[in-house]
């Protein structure tokens, strides 16, 4: 008889901490989601029976590369590149590619993991991948990130491809990355095809990609506010992070009537009491896309503002905090701080950026919490768009796209809530997320028998 028991989650981590050894993130991303899987498949004897779980927390492959480049002094560099191939049952692995010199395996695997999920939220045909590089584009000139992206595709092009895997942008790779990236595919296979998204519109991208991520975060958070009775219009929000995601998160924000109070990155947060305004934020993006400067300068151009070397914004009293820089990156501590303010309503851009204790203090506190594998979902989601666009060598317009991304967040709202919501009417967000990712892969990966 094959066994059917249902180990306790102790157990069932402990295994996954053993498989993977000193794998910290991808242990915590397997964690949160098992501590609501576990008791759902205790009533589920299908899942248990087939393994489904356990097999979930197996990548189909880890692909780990070597990449070599010529600096501008002519050094020659070797950096490692990777491609975490999660799960395919439900389309072709789709995620993006990360540079950043904190990259590890670990880290991939938990992106690629909890991608798996996410994707399947959107309701498109979207495996689960992540890949990137400890390259760190940062201190690197244009030319070295070109040489870079070329040798990296040199490698990685012969295991994407539009029914293959197709990935995207995440830290580190914006819209230059993805047009080096794409000319060394396009280069290499000789043939134009949608292998990549995220790219810009004179080469097949979507109107609304750039934005999409940061959007959802603000209308999954709408969703969440209106379910309770509430509304955007008025509040205060905090925002981490200045990159792709942050900045039109700040954006959408600001259009909704909500003032926007701190930004921040790895550097430290600046805090304008005043409220970062459409031309203070245009003055942002103009500092961080074509200047590639620091937070830090905000509050030299800006009186009033302030800047604080070396913290995070989690002290700042606010209605609304949107985490939108990196993992782990809201702590306790933070969350303490959070709820002790009176925060409504924490809504995460950012992959697993609050700590396993934090996002636990969140769901006792019974606050609004929107998890990542929900709430950023609009970024991936736009890339889907961008993938059938390409398939069916047309465009759609930013209208469009806009309406599709409103409807897209309102359903994965609405499919968080149907497996998230209590009997006394609150939704807990996270099970509902976790359970609705679950439920349609392992769905899939029952029809196709063992493997
Ligand atoms: P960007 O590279 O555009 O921006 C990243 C921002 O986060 C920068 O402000 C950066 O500051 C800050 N940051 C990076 N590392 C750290 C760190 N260790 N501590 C504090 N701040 C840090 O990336 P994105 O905006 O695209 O991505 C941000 C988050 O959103 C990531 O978790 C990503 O996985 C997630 N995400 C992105 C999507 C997308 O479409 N781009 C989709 C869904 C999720 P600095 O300049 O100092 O490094
Ligand atoms: O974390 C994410 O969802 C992304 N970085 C976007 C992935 C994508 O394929 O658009």
């Amino acid at each position: 008889m094959p066994t059917d028991d249902i180990p306790d989650l102790d157990a069932f981590l402990d295994g996954v901490r053993q498989r993977n050894s000193g794998e910290e993130e991808f242990v915590q991303a397997v964690g949160e989601v098992a501590a609501d899987v576990l008791p759902f498949i205790a009533d589920h004897a299908q899942y248990r029976q087939a393994q489904i779980l356990r097999r979930m927390t197996e990548p189909d492959r880890v692909i780990s590369f070597r990449v070599c480049w010529e600096d501008d002094n002519g050094d020659i560099q070797v950096e490692r590149g990777w491609r975490v191939q999660n799960n395919n049952a439900i389309g072709p692995y789709k995620g993006g590619l990360r540079f950043s010199g904190n990259v590890t395996q670990s880290v991939l695997k938990f992106l690629a993991f909890e991608q798996t999920f996410k994707n399947a939220l959107t309701g498109l045909p979207m495996g689960g991948g992540k890949g990137g590089s400890n390259f760190d584009p940062k201190s690197r000139s244009a030319a070295e990130i070109m040489r870079f992206c070329q040798s990296f595709m040199t490698e990685l092009y012969r295991h994407i491809g539009p029914d293959v895997d197709v990935p995207a942008g995440d830290i580190g790779v914006g819209s230059r990355e993805i047009g080096y990236l794409f000319g060394q595919y396009k280069r290499i296979s000789g043939r134009w095809e949608g292998a990549l998204t995220g790219k810009a519109l004179a080469y097949g991208g979507s109107r609304l990609r750039t934005e999409a991520t940061g959007f959802g975060v603000v209308h999954f958070l709408r969703e969440m506010l209106e379910n309770a009775g509430e509304e955007l219009e008025g509040k205060t929000a905090i925002v981490s992070g200045s990159g792709n995601v942050a900045l039109h998160a700040a954006r959408k924000l600001i259009a909704c009537g909500v003032k926007v109070l701190t930004l921040s990155d790895s550097d430290g947060f600046v805090h304008d009491p005043d409220g970062i305004d459409e031309e203070k934020l245009d003055w942002v993006m103009t500092l961080k896309l074509d200047r590639r400067g620091r937070i830090s300068e905000y509050a030299d151009e800006f009186g009033g503002a302030e800047y604080h070397a070396g913290k995070a914004p989690w002290h700042v009293a606010c209605d609304l905090a949107l985490p939108c820089a990196t993992q782990n990156e809201l702590d306790e501590d933070g969350a303490r701080a959070l709820l002790d303010n009176g925060v409504m309503a924490v809504v995460e851009g950012a992959n697993m950026p609050s700590t396993r204790a934090a996002s636990d203090r969140f769901r006792k506190a019974g606050i609004l919490f929107g998890p990542a594998k929900a709430a950023n979902a609009g970024g991936v989601a736009v890339s889907g768009l961008e993938i059938t666009q390409n398939a069916q060598r047309m465009f759609w317009e930013r209208d469009k796209l806009d309406d599709m991304l409103t409807a897209l967040m309102k359903d994965i709202h609405d499919k968080c809530r149907a497996d998230g919501e209590g009997e006394d009417g609150r939704v807990d967000y996270v099970r509902g997320a976790n359970i609705a990712g679950f439920r349609k892969v392992a769905d899939a990966m029952l029809d196709f028998g063992v493997m």
